[in-house]
């Protein structure tokens, strides 16, 4: 297979595959390269191609996932404790910058002067900012607390910073959280508060200061909650950009060493990937050092934007996500189902699922072959070589894709290829055969003379001790001579007076003092035993 890598870019850059005429395919892929460059490498954007190779035209299947979307028109928000919403009953509140003129009126059954939940998701005309209000601390000293919880029902991955606007202050206290499981756990994302120390018992530290081993760490951070006069520093940020920097460079521009490093690093994948966000709000903004018990009417919550862009994780199996029956739904290819394409589909059942990879560069793999069949749960990624590889294969397979058998195994053809039983060991007769190998019906190599799959039998004319060895006598053409018996084609066991292999010489001639009849020396009891019988034979015969 030869086909060729372009750089990618779906829709408009069609990829062919080798192109058989030459200088037309140059002249074909230079245009394309025009086109395609901006775009090029780790888009990750298509999931297949069909492509004309040696072999004829046949699919190529790449990792692919959806584009980063705006999560918030996607979301279910829910507000807590009940009552924390302002307007019911109606309520007057001032700000920070007015604080003594608290005309303001936010009431629930006025939609001009209602302040609901949606309007932290609503589109932002210019100027006039919607919002979602709290009430209004009037029971200070008691904490003014409200948890605000998005839930997406579908794993999202964040492409980029959540930016949560406040109108009139941001929090002094405040926590994000983040569920992988649609709510079921919760683990904290981010702490945020002007006094680090005080609010969290934690170290005030920067995401910039991270290093690639502590991408994932959850840190506390207080550039977020001073208080800098409520119009000019409206925004919370979770910052997913500094920490992709942290790999992929300031402007992001090493986007392949992220991807590698999010195939890797244990955790991170993860770190970036959420079902529900929940920000806790601990403690509104003060406007100062601390709290006028004598107005409390200008402290409370309101956010007019939660800002949310990710995709859809699917695996690396789906370049589209839709929004159906009131949830986002990986669009699954490669053969793979489910909300996020986590399973193989029905017929497919007996490859064991694995997630795409954004590895070898640029176009990553589907996995759906590239799989290591179950026999390892670990791949590593060679980089001088670009490509990834299975470790430490198990059932005696071996392989990039532990898809051989090791040597000394053969395939077992009743089985598929993620089967405990795969391989099946030669079982080479260790005496018979040349060596532990055999091929792919599980027949060993013989040495002269043996035969039967494992070499543990002789051809015919051929005896078996350690080994095959030629028959030395037998019943049809090796006969032993002058009366001798074959034993088990080894040898003739010789009547007394001759010898030789087939006992075909007599003694008499080789040697007078045979003659006399002394038993040969050296001869085995059975030789004795037959030689006493011949000698008793020949004495009946002489009387
Ligand atoms: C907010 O959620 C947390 C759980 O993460 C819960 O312990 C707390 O009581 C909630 N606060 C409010 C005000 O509902
Ligand atoms: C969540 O998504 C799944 C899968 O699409 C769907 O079956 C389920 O009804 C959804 N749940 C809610 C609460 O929307
Ligand atoms: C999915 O299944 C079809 C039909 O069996 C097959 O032709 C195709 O190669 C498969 N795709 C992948 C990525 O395994
Ligand atoms: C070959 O695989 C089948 C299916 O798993 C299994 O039942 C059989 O025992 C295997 N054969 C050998 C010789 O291991
Ligand atoms: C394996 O060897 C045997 C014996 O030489 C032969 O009959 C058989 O066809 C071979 N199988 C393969 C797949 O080559
Ligand atoms: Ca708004």
């Amino acid at each position: 297979m030869t086909s060729s890598r372009l750089p990618r870019d779906s829709r408009h850059c069609p990829r062919p595959g080798t192109p058989r005429l030459a200088a037309a395919a140059m002249l074909y892929l230079a245009a394309l390269l025009v086109h395609c460059v901006p775009l090029a490498m780790g888009q990750y954007d298509i999931c297949k191609s069909w492509v004309t190779t040696d072999d004829g035209p046949s699919w190529e299947f790449y990792a692919c996932q959806p584009k980063a979307m705006r999560m918030k028109d996607y979301v279910t928000v829910r507000v807590e404790p009940a009552g924390i919403t302002c307007g019911d009953p109606p309520e007057r509140f001032c700000t920070h910058e007015n604080p003594y003129l608290c005309s303001d009126e936010c009431d629930a059954s006025n939609p001009d002067l209602a302040h609901p939940p949606r309007l932290m998701f609503d589109s932002e005309d210019e100027g006039l900012a919607t919002y979602w209000q709290s009430v209004t601390w009037r029971r200070y000293p008691e904490p003014l607390l409200a948890n605000i919880t998005l839930s997406w029902n579908k794993s999202i991955e964040l492409t980029d910073d959540i930016v949560i606007t406040f109108e009139y202050g941001r929090p002094t206290i405040m926590m994000l959280e983040k569920s992988l499981d649609n709510g079921r756990t919760w683990h904290p994302y981010q702490y945020y508060a002007d006094d680090c120390m005080e609010a969290f018992s934690m170290p005030a530290r920067r995401v910039r200061d991270l290093s690639t081993t502590s991408a994932n760490r959850v840190l506390c951070t207080e550039e977020y909650s001073r208080w800098a006069g409520s119009k000019k520093e409206k925004t919370v940020r979770f910052e997913v950009r500094d920490r992709f920097a942290i790999f992929a460079g300031p402007d992001l521009k090493n986007m392949d060493n992220l991807y590698t490093r999010l195939e890797s690093a244990k955790g991170l994948k993860d770190f970036f990937t959420v079902t529900d966000l929940r920000m806790r709000l601990l403690r509104p903004a003060l406007g100062g050092t601390y709290v006028q018990r004598e107005n409390l009417y200008k402290y409370f919550y309101a956010v007019s934007n939660i800002e949310v862009t990710g995709r859809c994780k699917c695996n690396l199996h789906a370049n589209l996500c839709t929004f159906k029956e009131g949830s986002l739904q990986c669009e699954c290819e490669h053969n793979t189902t489910g909300q996020d394409c986590g399973k193989c589909k029905k017929n497919f059942r007996s490859r064991s699922w694995r997630a795409g990879s954004y590895l070898p560069l640029p176009n990553g793999s589907p996995n759906a072959y590239c799989e290591c069949y179950g026999h390892s749960n670990r791949c590593s990624y060679i980089d001088f070589l670009n490509v990834v590889t299975c470790v430490s294969c198990k059932h005696n397979t071996r392989g990039q894709h532990c898809q051989h058998c090791r040597l000394g195994f053969y395939r077992n053809s009743s089985a598929e290829l993620d089967d405990e039983n795969v391989c099946i060991e030669c079982n080479c007769n260790q005496i018979g055969s040349m060596h532990d190998r055999c091929n792919e019906t599980g027949y060993c190599e013989c040495r002269e003379g043996a035969t039967g799959p494992k070499c543990d039998d002789c051809l015919p004319n051929y005896y078996w001790r350690q080994g095959c060895f030629p028959n030395v006598c037998d019943d049809e053409l090796l006969l032993c001579q002058n009366g001798g018996t074959c034993y088990q084609n080894q040898r003739c066991i010789c009547p007394v007076g001759f010898k030789g292999v087939l006992c075909q010489q007599s003694r008499c001639e080789a040697d007078k003092k045979d003659c006399d009849g002394a038993p040969g020396a050296g001869g085995s009891l059975a030789t004795v035993a037959l030689g006493v019988l011949a000698l008793q034979l020949r004495g009946w015969a002489d009387l």
